[in-house]
Order: C-alpha cells, then sequence, then structure tokens
C-alpha cells in the first residue's frame, strides 16, 4: 500500500466487495503494517489476516487433554526442586490406554504429556540424561511413559503432543548441570550421536548454540523423531529458578521442529498463546489477530498477553505486524496440575467442565484440560466419571443439528466450512426458517477464517415470537467459533444480524442445538457463627452470565439434598431448606429436580473461626486489616506494609485443637503478597513457640487457589503464627485472604 493509487484500487475494491468473494489482498497468517498505511487500510489488512494450516487443524481439535505426570505424582508438589531421587518416581503400573479411552469418550481430539517439568526428570528414554524415567524401577529402567501414551493415542486415534519445560532445575542444581553454565557458543551438530544408539532417521542440523541448548535441542530431535507424529509442542514460560544469564535459541529450536515435525503447532511462540490464566477465564471478546511491534516470525521471545483486550481496532491502530494467534484455555481438573490425592484434592465437577468448554470451544479459542494420573498409573474414578459426563452432555447437545431441515441460506446450513454467506451493506442479515417450531437453547455460527480471516464484530440472534422479532442474544466477535447460551426460545424463524463488522463479513456455519439443563451446580458456605448455607453456585469466573438461571428455569421440584456424615448424598439425604449450625466435617451436597440429578459439590470446613483473635501482626496497609484474614471471606485479605521481614500473623484459635493441617487462600485481586515459601510456629501458651512446618507452594501467581498443607502428625495446639519467608514473583508485602486449621 505504498502510494496513493493503492488507496484508490482499495476503495474501488472495497466498494465492489460484494460482488467479489470479498477477499480483497493476498492473505496471510502474518500481514506488516507500512508507515503509510491509515486506519482503514490496517482493517482491510486485518480483514486478511488467517490461521496457518496447522493452526487451522488446531482449532478443530476444540478440545485437548493436557497429562501433568513426574516426580511431583510422588511428592505431591506442585513445582519440584531438581534435587529429587529419580527413585522417588516410584511407578509400578502404567495405564495409558485407559488415558486415551476417557480422552476420547470426552471428545478430545489430543494429549499433551509433560515429558519434562520444571524439575527436570525426563518420561522418556532419552540418550542425553539419566535423569528421567531410566533411572527408576520402572520396568527395570527400561520403562518410556511416552512410547506407551504414543501407542495407545494411534489406538485411540488420539494426535499427541509434547510439553518440554524450558525452565530445568536439574541442570541448574546439579555439578555438571548444563543450564547457565556460561558454555561457548559454537556451531554443534544436532542430534550428537551417541554410542550405541544411533537414530533412524538420519536429519542432521548445525546450529551455533551454546550447552543447554544443545541439550535441549537434541532432547527435542528424539522426541520428534522416536514417538510418530508430534502436533503440539509446548513451551511453558514459568521458571521457579534461574541461573547464569542462559538464555534460549528458540529460533533454533523453530527451524528443528518445522522441519522433522511439519504439522505441530507451537505453544508460547508465534502460534499458540496462553489465555492468560490457569483457571479456564475466558474474555468475552477474544480475537485471534493480534498486534505486534516486532514481526512475530522472528522472534526469539514472546511476552504473556493477559489484558482484556487484545485486539479492538484501537489496538491494531497500534500494531507494525498483524499476527494470527489463537488462544489455549488452559486449566486442570484437579486442584494443582499433578495428582496429590483422592481424598482432599478436590475435582471439577461436570457442570463447571461443560460450562468450560462451550465458553472456550464457543469462544474462539482450544479448550486444553488437564487431567493428572495419579501414583497407579491411571485416571482416578472421579475424573473418568466427569470427563465420561462432560462427553455425553457435549454428544447429547452438539450432535443434534436442530437447523439440519431449515431453509434459508444454503451455504450456512450446509455444515461444510468451505462454503460461506458474504455478507455486505445490502444484507447484513440472515434468516433461517424451520418446517415446525423447534425449542433451542444454544446456536453456533463460525466464519471461514481461512479464507476470510475473522471480522464479525458484533452480533445478534433474533427469534420471530408473537408475529415480532425478539433479540434473544447478542455478542461481540465470531471467528472460528461462537456458541451462544440463551434461555430457552421456541420459533421457526430466527434472524442473525451482523452489526459491525472489519470489511465485509461472511459467515460459514450456523447450527441450533438444544442443552437439557441439569440441576444447579452448588456452592457451600460458612459464616463466623458457623451457619452453612447450600446455594446455586454464582460462577467464579470473569465470563458474562447468558441470562441462563438454570435453578428457575427448572421451576417446581428442585431440592436440596446434602449429608455431614461423608456419605454420598441422595435423594433421601437430609433436605436443605434452612441454615445450618456446623463446627467442622464434611458436607456434601447435590440438587435434585424431577428426574435429575445434578452435580455433587462437597467442602471440608475447617475449625469454626468465631472465638480467634488475631494477637498481633507485623504491619497492615490502611484497608487491609488482619482480621481480613480469618473473617470467613475470601475476598477480602490482610496485606503487611512492604518494609520489615519476616511479616507474620499470630492467631489465638480459643481452645487448644488437635491440628492436622492448615490451609492457606491467597488474595485473587491481583498478583501481589502471595506467600511462596513460609514457617508456621505453633504453641499452647502463645509464648513458648515450635516451627511445625515449614511450607512452599508452588505457581500461586497463575494458580492462585487455595493450598493445604498436612503436618506429619497431628500436633496439639491453640495458637499459631504464620511468617513468610519468599513471596512469590519478588514481592515484598504478604497477602492472606484467608487461614484454615483442620482438626
Ligand atoms: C505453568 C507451570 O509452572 C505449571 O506447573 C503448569 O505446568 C502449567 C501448565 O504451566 O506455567
Amino acid at each position: 500500500m505504498k502510494n496513493i493509487f493503492s488507496y484508490i484500487i482499495l476503495a474501488l475494491l472495497i466498494v465492489s466487495c460484494s460482488k467479489t468473494n470479498g477477499v480483497l489482498m493476498q492473505t496471510s497468517s502474518t500481514i506488516e503494517v507500512d508507515s503509510d498505511d491509515n486506519k482503514d487500510s490496517i482493517l482491510v489488512k486485518a480483514a486478511h489476516v488467517v490461521p496457518t494450516r496447522n493452526q487451522n487443524e488446531a482449532l478443530k481439535n476444540e478440545f485437548i487433554a493436557f497429562v501433568h505426570f513426574g516426580p511431583n505424582t510422588f511428592t505431591r508438589m506442585e513445582w519440584g526442586n531438581g534435587m529429587e531421587d529419580p527413585k522417588i518416581f516410584s511407578l509400578k503400573n502404567l495405564d495409558t490406554d485407559q488415558w486415551c479411552k476417557t480422552m476420547k469418550a470426552a471428545n478430545m481430539k489430543m494429549v499433551v504429556i509433560t515429558v519434562k517439568h520444571h524439575d527436570g526428570f525426563v518420561l522418556w528414554q532419552s540418550r542425553y540424561t539419566k535423569h528421567g524415567i531410566m533411572s527408576t524401577g520402572f520396568q527395570d529402567g527400561k520403562g518410556d511413559v511416552l512410547r506407551e501414551l504414543s501407542a495407545s493415542c494411534q489406538k485411540y486415534g488420539l494426535k499427541l503432543g509434547v510439553y518440554l519445560s524450558p525452565a530445568d532445575l536439574y541442570q541448574i542444581e546439579n555439578k555438571e548441570g548444563l543450564y547457565g553454565n556460561l558454555s561457548e557458543y559454537s556451531d554443534r551438530v544436532i542430534p550428537r550421536p551417541v554410542e550405541d544408539k544411533p537414530f533412524k532417521n538420519k536429519t542432521t542440523f548445525t546450529f551455533n548454540v551454546d550447552d543447554y541448548n544443545e541439550y535441549f535441542l537434541n532432547q527435542l530431535f528424539e522426541l520428534l523423531t522416536e514417538y510418530g507424529p508430534i502436533h503440539e509442542v509446548w513451551f511453558d514460560g514459568a521458571h521457579p529458578k534461574r541461573k547464569g544469564g542462559q538464555q534460549y535459541n528458540y529460533l533454533a529450536w523453530k527451524a528443528l521442529i518445522s522441519t522433522l515435525a511439519p504439522e505441530a503447532v507451537v505453544f508460547g511462540k508465534q502460534d499458540i498463546r496462553w489465555c492468560g490464566n490457569e483457571a479456564g477465564a475466558t474474555r468475552d471478546t477474544e480475537w485471534n489477530i493480534i498486534p505486534y511491534q516486532t514481526n512475530p516470525l522472528e522472534m526469539n521471545s514472546f511476552s504473556d498477553i493477559t489484558e482484556e483486550d487484545i485486539g479492538s481496532r484501537e489496538k491494531l491502530y497500534e500494531a507494525k505486524y498483524l499476527h494470527y494467534q489463537q488462544a489455549e484455555t488452559n486449566t486442570s481438573i484437579r486442584e494443582g496440575w499433578f495428582y496429590r490425592d483422592d481424598s482432599s484434592q478436590k475435582v471439577r465437577n461436570a457442570d463447571d467442565v461443560f460450562d468450560m468448554y462451550e465458553r472456550s470451544v464457543g469462544g474462539n479459542s482450544t479448550f486444553l484440560l488437564n487431567i493428572p494420573p495419579n501414583r497407579e498409573g491411571e485416571f482416578s474414578d472421579e475424573d473418568v466419571r466427569v470427563l465420561n459426563e462432560v462427553g455425553q452432555r457435549i454428544n447429547e447437545t452438539y450432535n443434534t443439528n436442530l437447523f439440519a431441515d431449515a431453509s434459508g441460506c444454503k451455504n450456512v446450513l450446509d455444515n461444510n466450512a468451505d462454503t460461506f454467506e458474504l455478507l455486505d451493506s445490502d444484507n447484513k442479515e440472515i434468516i433461517i426458517e424451520t418446517k415446525k417450531p423447534i425449542a433451542i437453547n444454544r446456536l453456533i455460527i463460525q466464519e471461514p477464517i481461512a479464507t476470510h480471516s475473522e471480522r464479525v464484530e458484533k452480533h445478534a440472534v433474533d427469534a420471530w415470537v408473537k408475529n415480532t422479532w425478539q433479540q434473544i442474544v447478542s455478542a461481540t466477535n465470531i471467528g472460528y467459533k461462537r456458541i451462544l447460551r440463551f434461555p430457552e426460545t421456541t420459533s421457526n424463524k430466527f434472524r442473525i444480524r451482523v452489526l459491525e463488522s472489519r470489511l465485509s463479513p461472511a459467515i460459514s456455519d450456523i447450527t441450533a442445538h438444544y442443552y437439557k439443563t441439569r440441576p444447579p451446580q452448588l456452592s457451600i458456605t460458612r459464616n463466623l457463627d458457623g451457619l452453612v448455607s447450600i446455594q446455586p453456585k454464582k460462577h467464579e469466573f470473569g465470563w458474562k452470565p447468558h441470562g441462563e438461571d438454570s435453578a428457575e428455569n427448572l421451576n417446581t421440584g428442585l431440592e436440596i439434598r446434602y449429608t455431614t456424615d461423608g456419605s454420598e448424598p441422595t435423594k433421601s439425604s437430609k433436605l436443605f431448606n434452612a441454615p445450618f449450625i456446623m463446627q467442622y466435617g464434611e458436607v456434601r451436597a447435590k440438587a435434585f429436580a424431577k428426574k435429575l440429578e445434578g452435580s455433587e459439590t462437597s467442602k471440608k470446613l475447617g475449625i469454626l473461626k468465631k472465638d480467634w483473635k488475631v494477637i498481633k501482626a507485623d504491619s497492615w496497609s490502611s484497608k487491609n486489616k488482619a482480621t481480613l484474614a480469618i473473617d470467613e471471606n475470601p475476598n477480602t485479605y490482610w496485606l503487611s506494609e512492604e518494609k520489615g521481614r519476616p511479616h507474620y500473623l499470630e492467631l489465638d484459635l480459643g481452645k487448644t485443637y488437635t491440628l492436622k493441617a492448615f490451609a492457606y487462600t491467597p488474595q485473587k485481586e491481583n498478583g501481589n503478597g502471595m506467600i511462596e515459601e513460609g514457617s508456621l510456629f505453633l504453641s499452647l501458651d502463645g509464648k513458648k513457640w515450635w516451627r511445625n512446618n515449614v511450607f512452599k507452594f508452588g505457581n500461586l501467581i497463575n494458580d492462585p487457589v487455595t493450598r493445604k498443607y498436612y503436618f506429619k502428625i497431628p500436633v496439639t495446639a491453640r495458637y499459631a503464627r504464620i511468617e513468610s519467608k519468599v513471596i512469590a514473583g519478588g514481592d515484598t508485602a504478604a497477602a492472606i485472604a484467608e487461614l484454615d486449621f483442620f482438626e
């Protein structure tokens, strides 16, 4: 777009766009913005940024699995330290068929496994380290988790991806470690030959790199040539520790990946970005055309994109490059990425997972759900039950298209992503009529992103009810897929209106569905006086509720039943009709309606805090008083001042208890003050203290959920003092949203 003539040609093309197929210039996954581009021409360019073939295929996977497995599975830690004895990984059995069968039933299309997490332990038979499965007793040191998973993937028709952590604590901590060892950069041949262990694949590369990058490239070579086709390489950005100014030569890694795994997308780099949280939260508007200041195809490192507005027009106007980069919405089915136990580690229920599925897949992203195998090498029963239920709901809801016999616009009703309806200024709507009235509460709309990018910025849907159009739902962008959720509506005529767009938008598919509303998910709360309430859960996530009140939709007959003796709630358990007093123990509850039952919610109650007192705290900031750490409200928190160390809080629990564990809930307002490491002191009289335990909670900033610490043996005490040692992210003030103790 270098001169005035280009603008004139562009203007003519826009005017005649409806006569063309809406494509005005060469499409590409990255388009440079020129210095003489203006707002209009930038939008034209944005409307021609399309996914690469691999990105498009990755979007079509929609729902994929994550597997976190390694020494942490056995130590119950979220982050290891790299100094673990490999024998700690004392795996006896492994059933990757069971993993894949479960994933398949859930409708997942790929699995990404942590072949190396931050601790540096490898799950495959690498030639380049002994810190891994080869030094464990698993199959006499001959076992290979990746090999077994790859075979199961073939058997069940799943794609395979590998998570290879750039952070490597083993290579940092051990004497001969390569990470940050200040080695010289020189030309290295990849793979480095190893005696008696030749590679079948004879490709070689020469890269100018240091020791750690060579190690990393050698391992990538093994992973990408010896385990069948790899469809995703996942590079995590987290670093529990760094050393020696170690840099990563990503451009060399990329050259190797694109040669050896031509079908793979790379996470954390140019192809796929992190969604910005680990809780499964989604943006209302998830743009995949992302503005960059330098060419993403030449970048060595990528920053996290965490803000809410990532690709509005205003953002694009500031860009030097417009780049297609989709997000993976990631979270774990359990509290934490690694398996800890089946008794205290909560598992998300099917409502929660199905809700995330609809928001993420139906919000222009891919849903990446982690299921951590247990120490028996299999997925625990509860996780399997939830995934089966989710798969069943997906099939039941989305395998039936209620527009199957509808008429109106052939190109959007033919279920073919290659055909589309081009909308322009004379035609901004699509009307669909069904033979008979249908009841629906979900609509799927898709744009032909591979040829026309994502162009819709705002749209709405109406239904013809009582002889007039009534708007039933509206939303912003569409992109790969938008799932619209709205209260049940019955009609035989629906209208889709595009309200704002970049250039002439195209729609490739519209389908209609009915989700059979289940009794609602519940939430259990207790106030300071010990009164327990059970109510339909308000979604914690930052998504816009879709106007559906599932409790109300079910009208009459909704009952909440609960137990306090540890047994599973059934239709004949106690009916919840008013708050009840409970000192401690476990409440398990379920909602029942007509023939349907909701998913179970349970809560282990800590010691009642009614008689607790704060004795002292080293400091607090004006609105964040110390008492807020024990007010049973996780949304308020104690925040110390920045100066002075250690920060501490001293409590009187009111009487002597035999304590088994404590729980720390970090504040979620911002990433500040999260206590990553600290000590817990206990006392019988508030004078003589003994240090009960030193605790360490990894990954708090990205995953700020309640962390529980179990004491090695139960301890009798009345006074407790929690002291901070390390605050996550190098912060200086400490914060506590809630502290709990368990008998
Ligand atoms: C994070 C890591 O630190 C976690 O342990 C986990 O692997 C998650 C997916 O990414 O950054």
